[in-house]
């Protein structure tokens, strides 16, 4: 068990018209901005901010759409508080200008394999998280197949890592995530979950999404998005448990608790 430091939250926020879980509620900006604040008084840590839908069957956006989505909410949170932003994007433009804005880390889940990604990240020199993705959102779930998906999952990430050091991006500076839900079946989330302390050793931080997702759905027998809440953040703590650094999550407050109760325990 790895106790050593505290797992930190990162909250969603999605300022997307399509987002699977909360119906692209937090396109308006005053909306985005109460969420921020709730989030924060609640615990989190990180606000993780996405104007680029990545649910499966998700259609592209374009970049001018994705920076008049981010750019403004990140200004805007700038003016009220000194959080961590991290901007979920696979664009080196909406690196660079969120990282302008006032954003501290980038959070692709393509790992940097887009056109000028390394190299912007190299340069830009914030940490970057690194995530696992078979295929495309438009179709990563039609057929997602593996021979040994933990396996496979680590030698991609270890490959992702070796690019990035290449391209000058510091060590200190690396997350890893295996990508729940990326071109995974229910069997394939539930081997890299069980798995996650061999992730853990590979020696950087590493980040999971597993909030609300679908595999949460299978479990609950296809509880709906809103009822996904509490094994949401039980999943978090047990995360947590393994090593897991970063928690990637929509509800912050279940997930807090969830992690004091774990933390307390562990004290004691
Ligand atoms: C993840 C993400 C994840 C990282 C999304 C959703 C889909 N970034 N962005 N890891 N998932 N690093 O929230 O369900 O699992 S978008």
């Amino acid at each position: 068990m790895k106790t050593q430091d505290k797992t930190k939250i990162m909250g969603i926020l999605n300022v997307t018209p399509d987002s699977f879980s909360d119906g692209g509620q937090f396109i308006n900006h005053a909306a985005a901005i109460a969420q921020v604040k709730q989030m924060l008084a609640d615990g989190a840590d990180i606000i993780d901010i996405g104007g680029e839908s990545t649910r499966p069957g998700a259609e592209d956006v374009t970049l001018n759409d994705e920076l008049d989505r981010v750019i403004p909410v990140i200004k805007a949170i700038r003016g009220f508080a000194d959080c961590l932003i991290s901007i979920d994007t696979s664009k080196a433009t909406v690196m660079r200008e969120a990282i302008r804005a006032g954003a501290n880390i980038i959070n692709d889940v393509r790992a940097l394999q887009d056109e000028d990604a390394l190299q912007t990240a190299a340069e830009l020199d914030v940490p970057v998280c690194l995530m696992h993705m078979q295929g495309q959102p438009r179709s990563m779930q039609a057929q997602p197949e593996y021979s040994h998906v933990v396996e496979e999952v680590k030698q991609f990430l270890q490959q992702r890592v070796s690019a990035c050091l290449q391209a000058g991006i510091k060590k200190d500076n690396i997350i890893i995530d295996p990508g729940f839900g990326f071109g995974k079946t229910l069997t394939h989330n539930l081997s890299l979950f069980n798995a996650l302390d061999e992730f853990v050793e590979m020696d950087y931080p590493v980040l999971i999404g597993v909030s609300r997702k679908t595999m949460i759905g299978q479990i609950l027998k296809d509880a709906p998005v809103n009822k996904r809440v509490v094994a949401s953040a039980i999943m978090a703590a047990l995360a947590a448990q393994q090593g897991v650094k970063i928690v990637r999550v929509h509800d912050v407050k279940a997930t807090a608790d969830a992690l004091a109760v774990m933390d307390c325990l562990n004290k004691n």
